[in-house]
């Protein structure tokens, strides 16, 4: 084992820690609570990005009516359903959350669709976005912009599996 791979695996060590770290916050707004806001990384001319987070909601029925952030012009409340094998996004009025329920915002289900992105979102960055719900009211969440929870727990992935 040469010594600059150990330097790798410290690295990588740290690295992993300081992301759990990083990545664990929420928030709470009256009887909401917002667990980890996360938004995937983009690359160049990409002018949309996805943003995720877990609401729970613990008390009466309410609704998240909008997201506003400086980084994007704006923000939608998308689902995504499955139509045959095509893939297929419906921005919504209002996301639900009903009484005592966990909502997830995660990839390929219910989203907020960040739109017409005025830079780039770099892994490791933060943005804050505003929430805002029906009874709640408003609350300001940082969403870290970080890769996919499965590429960063096993980076040689799909690495091992080629052969
Ligand atoms: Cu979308």
């Amino acid at each position: 084992m040469s010594f600059a791979f150990i330097c790798r695996l410290l690295a990588g060590t740290a690295l992993t820690l300081a992301t759990l770290v990083a990545s664990a916050h929420s928030y709470k707004l009256g009887s909401i609570d917002i667990g980890h806001p996360n938004a995937r990384p983009t690359v160049a001319g990409q002018t949309m990005g996805g943003g995720f987070m877990t609401l729970v909601n613990a008390g009466a029925a309410d609704r998240l009516l909008s997201a506003t952030t400086a980084v994007a012009a704006s923000v939608q409340i998308h689902s995504m359903t499955m139509d045959g094998n095509v893939m297929k996004m419906r921005q919504l009025d209002a996301l639900e959350l009903p009484a005592g329920q966990t909502v997830e915002l995660k990839p390929g289900a219910l989203h907020l669709m960040l739109v017409g992105l005025k830079a780039p979102l770099k892994a490791g960055d933060t943005f804050p976005m505003t929430l805002k719900f029906e009874k709640a009211g408003e609350v300001v969440v940082t969403v870290n912009i970080e890769q996919p929870e499965a590429a960063k727990a096993e980076p040689d992935h799909d690495h091992m599996h080629m052969h």
